[in-house]
């Protein structure tokens, strides 16, 4: 789908406009910086934000929505923590006319029962690493490989999974030795990562789904006598300041930029909606990726 334009903000629509945001929960860098942007860009607009946070669970989160309805907001936001289970509560919200707008997370439901989805492409996430990975492996005549999936059932981990299988699924000298989900946080990755250290003693390669995740795998790889970005070398997605550091303090090899930073687009829909202007259906975020050198260039200026 077309990435697509959003329409400038009209200030005299979103001011004390009343909008209600659902967000995933606090499990990692990406998402503090998701949640400060979201809170930034609606007191520079004025917006009545309503703000829950589900702490990964989907129940909590749908039942944040219903009260958004009964609220009677006039737009319901949210970052669906996994891709299913969210028909009958964006039906609800459709029957009680409250637009719905998508950041972050992609849902399977039926794209008309929301008015678009803002966030990145995590498949072609996924294909940036596994490029990278072809590369710098391009010499050696096999690779054994560990994966620290993100949060089961949610979009970046499936994406970021199918991304990376669509380059490197029929290279044979990729080995994928284990894949296991440490939810996106920095001690899942550390304690999965510990699990695989314990049953494969020669692995190359960690491919982490998110920053915070190989953060933790860099304290399990040092604790076990092995030098991160050299005896195993780790490629991540995210961009987040810490990540960003160990990227270019050599501890990470390569970091494929997810921008957190929705805010401004987030706003820019709800006010298109609110005047009643149709609005693309999907907007792909712009984001870029990192070498070593190319972190140590742009840390200085990064916002998050
Ligand atoms: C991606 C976002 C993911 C990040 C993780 O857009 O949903 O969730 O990659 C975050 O860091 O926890
Ligand atoms: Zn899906």
């Amino acid at each position: 789908p077309a990435s697509g334009e959003l329409p400038p903000i009209d200030p005299t629509v979103l001011d004390g406009a009343v909008i209600g945001f659902a967000q995933v929960g606090s499990e990692s860098g990406w998402r503090s910086a998701n949640t400060d942007d979201i809170k930034r860009a609606a007191e520079a607009n004025k917006v009545d934000l309503q703000f829950t946070s589900a702490e990964g669970d989907q129940a909590k989160q749908i039942a944040s929505i219903k009260t958004y309805i009964t609220q009677g907001v006039d737009v319901i936001a949210f970052s669906p923590v996994v891709e299913t289970g969210w028909d009958s509560v964006l039906q609800e919200a459709k029957a009680a006319d409250i637009p719905v707008i998508l950041t972050d997370r992609a849902v399977d439901s039926d794209p008309s029962l929301y008015k678009t989805f803002i966030g990145s492409d995590f498949v072609a996430e996924g294909e940036k690493a596994a490029n990278w990975a072809k590369k710098e492996f391009a010499d050696a005549s096999s690779v054994n490989v560990v994966v620290l999936e993100g949060t089961t059932g949610s979009a970046p981990a499936n994406d970021r999974a199918t991304g990376w299988k669509n380059v490197l699924g029929s290279d044979t000298k990729f080995k994928t030795l284990a894949s296991q989900t440490g939810d996106f946080t920095r001690d899942g990755g550390k304690k999965v990562m510990e699990g695989f250290l314990a049953a494969n003693p020669d692995i190359q390669l960690v491919y982490a789904h998110n920053d915070d995740m190989a953060l933790g795998a860099i304290e399990a790889i040092e604790a076990a006598g092995k030098v991160p970005g050299k005896d195993i070398k780790i490629v991540s997605i995210d961009g987040v300041k810490a990540g960003m550091e160990a990227l270019a303090a050599g501890k990470i090899n390569y970091i494929v930029e997810c921008s957190p930073l929705l805010g401004n687009q987030l706003f820019q829909a709800a006010s298109a909606v609110l005047k009643g202007d149709t609005i693309p259906t999907r907007i792909v975020t712009v984001e870029s990726e990192f070498d070593q050198a190319q972190a140590q260039a742009a840390l200085p200026d990064r916002q998050y």
